[in-house]
């Protein structure tokens, strides 16, 4: 009696995967996305290789926190400024508004943040991309650029801001940390956000994605 009852099961358990692809991950009031180590550009000057990413939300400003597989110094000291992730968020939660990001399938988003790594040298010179050779840095901080999507895959800018330092805001560690109003991309509480978050520095075009999470805004 007992070998009747296995082939049942059996056919249970292959219907489970593909109920599963379709489910996006839900989160309340804060997310976690993780990110695998190694996966960046290498050479001379190494790509920042984030292995986890942290969308925190208060009721009034999204805190947005990029975990790094190193020390942030380690991939700016001597080495080159700029964007450690990019965040496409879609507002209304509906695939039919907005832009899509180039190279991803599915459309739908508002907006972009770029959470980008500087360098501060010596004289008060700035770089967010790029660097400058032969000059003395003193500091790294965090900043961020916001874009809306206009059309397709095109952007238009709507903020920026430097010296995150100033504000409280700042790279610490393995961490890089920046804080947006709500009130910039007109977010409410309780509304519901999907992103789609990329690693700027990932080696390959198309695993560059960490898996979209739903989030409901504290
Ligand atoms: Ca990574
Ligand atoms: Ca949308």
């Amino acid at each position: 009696m007992k070998y009747v009852k296995v082939p049942t099961v059996l056919v249970c358990m292959a219907l489970l995967p593909v109920l599963a692809v379709a489910e996006i991950q839900k989160a309340e009031h804060n997310a976690v996305l993780t990110d695998p180590a190694n996966d960046v550009r290498e050479g001379t000057d190494p790509g920042k290789d984030v292995v986890k990413v942290l969308i925190d939300s208060d009721g009034t400003n999204l805190t947005i926190t990029t975990v790094l597989a190193k020390e942030a110094k380690y991939y700016l000291k001597g080495h080159t400024a700029g964007d450690v992730i990019r965040l496409n968020l879609d507002t209304d939660n509906d695939t039919t508004t907005g832009g899509k990001p180039f190279l991803y399938d599915t459309p739908g988003f508002e907006y972009l943040i770029e959470v980008g790594a500087c360098i501060e040298y010596e004289g008060g010179g700035v770089v967010c991309a790029g660097g400058m050779k032969g000059a003395k840095e003193v500091n790294y901080f965090s900043t961020y650029t916001l874009k809306k999507y206009t059309k397709g895959s095109s952007t238009e800018r709507i903020s920026e801001a430097f010296h995150w330092k100033d504000r409280g805001m700042d790279i610490k560690g393995k961490n890089v940390v920046v804080k947006l109003p709500y009130s910039l991309m007109n977010l409410k509480s309780g509304q519901k956000v999907r992103f789609a978050v990329e690693e700027k520095d990932d080696a390959s075009f198309k695993k560059k994605y960490m898996p979209e999470v739903l989030l409901t805004l504290k």
